[in-house]
């Protein structure tokens, strides 16, 4: 392109024209708070417009005087300084009223304070964990626990197919609590540091690992309510959404006895013997489901991921390989916590034997569970 004299007008009409149709396109153009659904948001909400209507009367008072005073005492009609120093009356009123503004309002901003940090008493409680990149769910006393990672498919993140209405903020699992309860939320993570922030509920909590922090709701309208991961903590950040779905405690007491069944199950599956062929089968879709990503389709590695084909630990003792898949190590995640014992007995017994790594050897689900009770 030319430059000429008509560049910077062309560059204005460009930016500016983008600047008034992009909020248009994106079809909304929120400029306030989130209201939220619970009394507490609504609350915070309101001590917000609270004091931001007193700095608009700050702002309109004093910006008021001055631009007064300075057109009724300008230069040009031939206005005088007046000339005096330590005016007591003065510096005692610009002392008080600040103050008195100051007191006025930190008085209800205390008392929302008070209101948020007092999580005594909850009627569930839940503790959330930041992972890289997805979060865990776990209910102490139910004694129920889960994965909770997005579930946007990957054609929609890499432009092969048109975005959903909920592109980047849904998951597989949401996390599900009953309405009118209250529930308290103790969160903390397991890497490095996330938050937890569900706009909708006013509840926003940084994820610090070793710390646990608190938090609470009571959400009274049953419903889905969306949030995420608001602390930069690595490269896919943006890629781990929340759901909070709230239902009737009839329907929350159904899904955590149907959690325990399935736990239960787990458990009861690790206690079986199985065959080669049934450990290879469940172990290769495993590998397919888990594991090609970094390790390849065929085992064959990729940059820094090893290959499984060859590999010294997948040919080596069985307790070394164990201690790798479940606890990871360097860049290797790990997935003690996200496969089941029957789960992790086959893929080990898997890459044992796949990609001619033929050890000849197989793992069982009760392998699995003593190698973890014995750590
Ligand atoms: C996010 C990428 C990633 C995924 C997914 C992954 N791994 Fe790995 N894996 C690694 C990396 C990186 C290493 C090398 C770690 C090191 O030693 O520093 C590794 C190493 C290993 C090794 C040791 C290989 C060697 O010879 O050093 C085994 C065995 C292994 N992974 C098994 C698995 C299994 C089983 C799964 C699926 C359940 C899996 N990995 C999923 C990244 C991954
Ligand atoms: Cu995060």
């Amino acid at each position: 392109m030319r430059l000429s004299y008509r560049t910077p007008i062309a560059l204005f009409a460009l930016v500016s024209s983008a600047l008034l149709t992009a909020p248009a396109l994106a079809g909304e153009w929120q400029l306030n708070m989130t209201e939220g659904v619970t009394a507490l948001s609504q609350e915070v909400f309101s001590l917000h417009m609270l004091i931001f209507w007193i700095c608009c009367v700050i702002g309109v008072v004093v910006f008021g005087a001055m631009f007064i005073s300075m057109y009724l005492h300008r230069k040009s009609r031939g206005a005088v300084a007046d000339n005096f120093h330590e005016s007591t009356v003065l510096e005692i009123i610009w002392t008080i009223i600040p103050f008195a503004i100051l007191i006025g309002m930190a008085i209800p901003a205390t008392k929302t304070l008070v209101k948020i940090y007092d999580t005594d008493n909850p009627d569930v409680e839940v503790l959330v964990t930041g992972y890289q990149w997805k979060w865990k769910y776990e209910y102490p006393e139910e004694g129920v626990s889960f994965f909770s990672s997005l579930s946007t498919p990957k054609d929609e993140i890499y432009g092969d197919a048109d975005k959903g209405p909920h592109y980047l903020l849904e998951v597989d699992e949401p996390l599900i609590i009953p309405a009118g309860k209250k529930v308290r939320f103790l969160v903390t993570a397991a890497d490095v540091i996330h938050s937890w922030w569900v706009p909708d509920l006013a509840v926003k909590r940084d994820a610090i690992p070793g710390y646990i922090n608190e938090a609470w709701t009571r959400v009274e309208e049953p419903g889905l309510y969306r949030g995420q991961c608001a602390e930069l903590c690595g490269k896919d950040h943006g890629f781990m959404p929340i759901e909070v779905k709230v239902v009737s405690q009839e329907e929350f007491d159904e899904w955590i006895a149907e959690r325990q069944a399935r736990a239960a199950e787990i458990a009861e599956a690790a206690k079986q013997t199985l065959e080669f062929d049934e450990l290879y089968a469940q172990g290769e879709q495993v590998y397919q489901q888990f594991c090609a990503t970094c390790h390849q389709p065929e085992g064959q590695g990729a940059g820094i991921f090893p290959a499984i084909a060859g590999s010294p630990i997948a040919t080596g003792p069985v307790a070394d390989h164990l201690n790798r898949v479940i606890n990871g190590g360097g860049a290797m995640p790990a997935f003690g916590e996200q496969l089941t014992p029957v789960q992790t007995a086959a893929v080990v017994t898997f890459q044992r034997n796949a990609f001619g790594n033929n050890m000849g050897d197989l793992v069982q689900p009760i392998d699995v569970v003593s190698f973890e009770q014995g750590q």
